[in-house]
């Protein structure tokens, strides 16, 4: 049996092109397919009442929380600052109880983006709402115009971890983020960091590193950049366990 990896789905209130302007509950394809393609089989759960999050948790052997909106300030007890970009509160409470759930058991969880973002949220850690609200230079964080599917920054890993094993101590990767890690969560070590030390990978303490995320878009990656689909393959190797 491959093991079920479940991706918390985003929800448009508005999907105009699709849906004539009803709501509409989505993931991106890349997620799907990185998962596939990463040896898991992918199932997207909508986002439901709070109460159910823990019932999913129960039911598949591992948990994806993907890119999207900024996490609501106020769940690390700020108010939202003018650069402040578009936030969900209902996905938010939901995958906080997700991250909570998972947490009680031995599943793994993976945080891409936005995802690694409320991983950090959820154990405690606090964001940067902005990177220009950061008093040192940030190198280009949000890198559009270049393509979604093109690397732009280079990160530094730690050695030693699943990732460097992959990617070796230095790699190019992708940056569509304006937010960031600002206080790391204390069950959190950073395994990689771009080259102005932004946060760019997180692991958790325990024996197994079973909650982990990068801030980057390895799943826009893997298909040029077979190394890109080791947080997929660790999550699925770990769900598998
Ligand atoms: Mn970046």
């Amino acid at each position: 049996m491959k093991p079920l990896i479940a991706i918390i789905a985003n929800q448009y209130d508005f999907a105009e092109k699709v849906f004539h302007n009803h709501p509409a509950t989505y993931v991106p394809q890349f997620y799907i397919d990185a998962v596939y393609a990463a040896g898991g089989t992918p199932v997207i759960l909508p986002l439901v009442d709070r109460e159910d999050a823990s019932k999913y948790v129960e039911q598949f052997d591992g948990f994806l929380l993907t890119g999207g909106q900024g996490a609501s300030p106020f769940l690390y007890g700020e108010e939202p600052q003018p650069l402040m970009g578009q936030t969900s509160l209902r996905r938010d409470e939901f995958e906080l109880d997700i991250i909570q759930a998972v947490r009680a058991t031995e599943k793994p969880i993976l945080g891409v983006c936005r995802g690694m973002q409320m991983l950090n949220v959820g154990l405690g850690g606090t964001l940067w709402q902005d990177l220009a609200y950061r008093k040192e230079p940030v190198i280009k964080h949000m890198q559009v115009p270049t393509p979604d599917t093109q690397a732009s920054h280079y990160v530094d890993l730690t050695e030693g971890t699943y990732l460097s094993a992959a990617l070796g101590k230095t790699h190019l990767v992708n940056s569509l983020h304006t937010q960031a890690l600002k206080d790391v969560a204390d069950d959190f070590t950073v395994i990689a960091r771009a080259h102005d030390d932004v946060v760019e990978a997180v692991q958790s303490n325990d024996a197994r590193h079973r909650i982990f995320g990068v801030q980057w878009h390895p799943e826009m990656l893997y298909t040029e950049d077979q190394a890109q689909l080791a947080p997929f393959k660790h999550l699925v190797a770990l769900a598998g366990e």
